[in-house]
């Protein structure tokens, strides 16, 4: 066992038993959202995956411990603490452990550390990927490095065109890493269900699913499976008015030189202040539908 991994009782209970786990980040709950919505959302989440029959694992680091499952207490201190936790990716793993500090794990952490505790189906609300003018600044999140290496399905809602989708897709591609559409061709971006570009494989079903995530596995090939799953059609957003919020917040991060691991916590929190909080609501959605679909896929590859 890893001596910096803490799994709760609930979660190794029911990875002993070979029962269904999900795992969830918590970058989304400390940076995506604002207090008190992102705790609200994180237990709703962690309850829509009860009620679909899996055992719900929210992850992130807590004084330095790896936390595979999180109590309520945990989950509401990194919501309260919003900002004020580290957002944790790959590179910040070994200092935050080594001072005992806290951490927000993004889809990268999460990944490494629910594969470190033995799960296997990861549900988000996007995943980031290569922004726009990555030609010029270099900006590619760890996210598609780790879904090249980590052996995680990664479940999420396409990603957000604060990103280039186009380069997105490209990068994946090179990295071996399958996309694949939930019951559509066209890769969903986030708060709308087309984007325009499109997906390696369209499947229908968890069972489909499962199976070939279960062959990829089996297969040694390494690496994660990525599935978009479109925002439901009641609560998507009027392209044009979700793209024009998107162009002013990345202009306005352009303008006040926001770099690094700032641009995308800047790009939610400013598309969300300028649609008025509509975005939220569908965020919160498209996470619950998610969520969904991993505990059912969850549950197919633990009975597979
Ligand atoms: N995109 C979203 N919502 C999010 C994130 C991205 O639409 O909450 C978060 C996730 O935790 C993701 C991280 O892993 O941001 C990516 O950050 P970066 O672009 O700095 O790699
Ligand atoms: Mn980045």
């Amino acid at each position: 066992m890893n001596q910096y991994l803490d799994i709760s009782p609930e979660v190794k209970e029911a990875l002993d038993a070979g029962r269904p786990v999900v795992a969830l980040e918590s970058t989304i709950i400390s940076h995506g959202m604002p207090y008190p919505q992102n705790v609200e959302t994180a237990l709703r989440v962690e309850n829509t995956i009860r009620e679909n029959g899996a055992v719900p694992a929210t992850i992130a680091v807590i004084g330095g411990r790896l936390k595979a499952g999180l109590s309520r207490d945990e989950i509401e201190h990194l919501g309260r603490s919003g900002r004020a936790v580290a957002k944790a990716s790959r590179r910040d793993l070994p200092v935050l452990v080594a001072q005992g500090r806290d951490g927000a794990t993004t889809v990268t952490t999460t990944m490494i550390i629910a594969a470190m505790a033995g799960i296997r189906v990861f549900a988000t609300g996007g995943i980031g990927g290569v922004h726009r003018g990555a030609q010029v600044t270099m900006d590619i999140s760890a996210d598609l490095e780790e879904l090249a290496r980590t052996p995680v399905m990664v479940i999420c809602a396409g990603a957000k065109s604060i990103l280039d989708l186009g380069l997105t897709l490209e990068y994946l591609e090179t990295k071996g890493v399958p996309v694949i559409g939930y019951g559509t061709e066209e890769l969903p971006a986030f708060y709308t269900r087309r984007s325009g570009f499109k997906v390696d494989y369209r499947l229908d079903t968890p069972e489909e699913l499962a199976a070939a995530f279960r062959a990829k596995l089996e297969m040694g090939l390494g690496g994660g499976m990525l599935v978009t799953n479109p925002i439901p059609e009641e609560y998507s957003m009027d392209p044009e008015r979700i793209g024009a919020a998107i162009d002013e917040a990345v202009a306005e991060a352009e303008r006040l030189g926001i770099r690094g691991k700032e641009t995308t916590p800047f790009l939610l929190a400013r598309i969300k202040d300028i649609t008025g909080g509509d975005s939220l609501a569908s965020n919160i959605q498209l996470v619950l539908n998610n969520a969904r679909l991993a505990a059912h896929t969850a549950k197919c590859l633990a009975n597979g």
